[in-house]
Order: structure tokens, then C-alpha cells, then sequence
């Protein structure tokens, strides 16, 4: 990437095939996956959920940290980390997922973050809801929108923005947006967006800004580079597309056994062995059916726990391993029949790849 990346209009490469380069490299650096092997976790350990910053992290202190309510309301206000936290908390275990993960497995592929399978995890976030702080600060009639800005500043196609989202009205009486400052039993980790982000559960990430400075209500909708520019579902150059906005339904599993080192493929001894996973849906709606393929043989799993509704459900399903290679996958039905495509839908920029994942794995007598 050799052309000023800060003119106004500056292209990104856009689609690629082939290995990754150095850039992308140096993205996935930075945004470390979740473990696959935590998926036999309800709650996705602090420091292994998956991360996913555009810009570089800000580090602010929460003393100083103020959240402004500004624009069209009547009666807006400030208030410090000190008056957040007084405010009534509530702990929601929300699944979270990036609107790239999946992105390698699409070709040609857009240039951005490669994620393979890592971009989810589920956290226990603390925090206070979001729609009656809005009500207080009184928005005048009319309001359309209400923007989050960030308080991370960057560039993307040339464009240099604090990182910035909106939700409309409608969408904060829909959605139980929280405003959150703890992160399982702890304050939030610098990089999940100390000291205050919010969380839109049910939707893709992107939704979820962090380091919120400034809820602004404006009787337009917010024309934000992170809201209309980009996060839209597209399938040519010419077309318009679609905003992302929940999840699709998706599954993963553990991978069994043990793994070589550089490729990650699975070694199991043969015998019993409990294959086990997460599946989740968007917008609250639970998992009917998660299925996993061993070989060609497509078995029920068994789901083992619905903790909350927007976080992720629990599968297993014990399987008598014989010698042999076999590609495991798993696949998700969710309870309004959608269903995990077996290819990946094609996107411009490789967004909500939902896709089965597949494990290959070694099944031998004994001990090698
Ligand atoms: N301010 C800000 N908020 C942000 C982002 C960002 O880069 N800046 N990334 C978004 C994206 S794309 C995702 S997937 C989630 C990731 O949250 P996490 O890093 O805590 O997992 O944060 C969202 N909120
Ligand atoms: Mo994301």
C-alpha cells in the first residue's frame, strides 16, 4: 500500500485473492480471536474474547471521563464514571460477534481484517440501560437518530472520523441497549473500551461502540463514516446495499483432541469423545438444532443450556471415534428455521460469513 492513504476518496485495495500480506498480518496482530479451545465455556474468559479496534486504543482515565447527552434534547446533561456507576447495574451475559468474522473464508476477499472463526465470545457486561438516561435527557420531538461517538479517531478511505454509530428511536425501544462500564465481574479492559462502551445485543459488533463520549440527537439520520460507508450488506461494486444489523445464525465447536502446531489439524485417540460447542441467533431468538457432520453422516447434538437470550446456547454430542481422517463440521437451525449455509454467502466485504466450520481430524488406534 504505497498511495497517501489520507487523501480525500484514497482507495483501500479492495478485493484480493491469494495469501495474506503483511497488512492484513498486522491487523490480525493487533485483533486477537477468541480461543476456540474456551468454547466449552458459557462465558468466554476476560483477555481471550476476541477484539476487534479500528484505530489505536484510547487510554482514558475514569476520572476524568465524562459522557455528554448533546444536540436535540431539552434537557441535556453531563455525567461522570461516578454517576454512571451509581446509576441501577445489571449483568447480562451478551454474545458478541464481529461482522467480518468468516471474512477469509470468501473469495475473492475483501481487505480488511482476516478473521478465519475467532470474531466471537460471550461476556457477562455490566451496566445500566441505556433508554431511560435518553428519556431523562428529554429528545425534542422529531429526532431520527442518536449518534455514539468514540473517542478513537482515524482513517479510513481518506475519511478521518472519531469512530461513531447510530440507533434510531424505534431501534432503542427494540433493543435493550445497556451502557456498560464492567466486563465479567471487573471494569473494562482499556481495549474493550474503558471506562464506558455500549453493547446492542443481538446485532453484530460494530453496534457496540466503545469509549463513548458523546450520545448526540440529531433530527437527521447520522451520515457517520462507520454507519453509512461502510457495514452494508453489498454484492457488486454498484450496489447500494443493506445496513448489517443482527446476527445470522452460526455455530462453532471446540475442536477435539490435540492440535500440530502449525496447522492446527486434530489428533484424537480412538474411543469415546464428547464433541461440544456454542450456536447462537440474532435479535434474541433462540436455537432449535444444532447438527454436526463426522464424515458425511450429518447427528443431532443435544443442546445443553439457554442462559440467557442474548447470549450463545450450548450443544454436545458424544461420538464413538474409529480410526480414519474425518472433516467434522457443525450446523445451527435457529427457531424461525433459519438455517447455516454449507457455502459462504458471497459479500463485497466478506461481512456475516455464517458458514459451517470445519475441523479435520486424525482418529488413531493408540499413541503415536
Ligand atoms: N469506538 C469504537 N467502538 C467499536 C469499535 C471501534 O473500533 N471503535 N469496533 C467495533 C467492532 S467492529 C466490534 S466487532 C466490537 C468489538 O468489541 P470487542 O473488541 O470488545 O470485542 O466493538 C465495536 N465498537
Ligand atoms: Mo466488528
Amino acid at each position: 500500500m504505497t498511495r497517501n492513504p489520507f487523501l480525500p476518496g484514497a482507495p483501500r485495495p479492495d478485493v484480493v485473492e491469494g495469501l495474506f500480506s503483511q497488512e492484513e498480518v498486522l491487523l490480525a496482530n493487533r485483533n486477537s480471536g477468541t480461543l476456540l479451545e474456551t468454547l466449552d465455556q458459557d462465558i468466554t474468559p476476560t483477555g481471550t474474547h476476541y477484539l476487534l479496534n479500528h484505530f489505536d486504543v484510547p487510554l482514558i482515565s475514569a476520572d476524568a471521563h465524562f459522557l455528554s447527552f448533546a444536540g436535540a434534547f431539552d434537557a441535556p446533561f453531563d455525567l461522570s464514571m461516578e454517576q454512571i456507576r451509581a446509576l441501577p447495574a445489571v449483568t447480562r451475559p451478551v454474545t458478541l460477534e464481529c461482522a467480518g468474522n468468516g471474512r477469509a473464508g470468501i473469495s475473492p476477499r475483501c481487505f480488511s481484517m482476516p478473521w478465519i472463526y475467532e470474531g466471537v465470545g460471550t461476556s457477562e457486561w455490566i451496566g445500566t440501560p441505556l433508554a431511560p438516561l435518553l428519556e431523562r435527557a428529554r429528545p425534542r420531538r422529531g429526532v431520527q437518530d442518536f449518534a455514539f461517538i468514540g473517542a478513537d479517531y482515524g482513517f479510513d478511505r481518506g475519511h478521518g472520523h472519531y469512530f461513531g454509530r447510530s440507533l434510531t428511536p424505534a431501534q432503542i425501544v427494540e433493543l435493550e441497549v445497556l451502557l456498560v462500564w464492567g466486563m465479567n465481574g471487573q471494569p473494562l479492559l482499556p481495549q474493550h473500551g474503558a471506562p464506558l462502551r455500549i453493547i446492542v445485543p443481538g446485532w453484530y459488533g460494530m453496534a457496540s461502540v466503545k469509549w463513548l463520549t458523546r450520545i448526540e440527537a440529531l433530527h437527521e439520520r447520522y451520515q457517520g463514516f462507520q454507519q453509512v460507508q461502510t457495514y452494508r450488506y453489498r454484492r457488486h461494486t454498484e450496489d447500494p446495499g443493506l445496513p448489517i444489523t443482527r446476527l445470522r445464525v452460526k455455530s462453532l465447536m471446540k475442536p477435539p483432541g490435540g492440535p500440530d502446531w502449525v496447522t492446527r489439524q486434530r489428533w484424537l485417540r480412538a474411543g469415546p469423545v464428547r464433541l461440544q460447542g456454542k450456536a447462537w441467533a440474532g435479535a434474541g431468538i433462540p436455537i432449535s438444532k444444532v447438527e454436526v457432520r463426522i464424515g458425511k453422516v450429518w447427528r443431532e447434538a443435544e443442546l445443553t443450556g439457554r442462559r440467557d437470550r442474548y447470549a450463545w446456547t450450548s450443544w454436545q454430542l458424544d461420538w464413538t471415534a474409529e480410526p480414519g481422517v474425518y472433516d467434522l463440521a457443525c450446523r445451527a437451525q435457529d427457531a424461525e428455521g433459519q438455517i447455516q449455509p454449507l457455502e459462504a454467502p458471497f459479500d463485497m466485504a466478506g461481512f456475516a460469513n455464517n458458514s459451517v466450520q470445519q475441523v479435520r481430524v486424525h482418529v488413531a488406534e493408540k499413541d503415536t
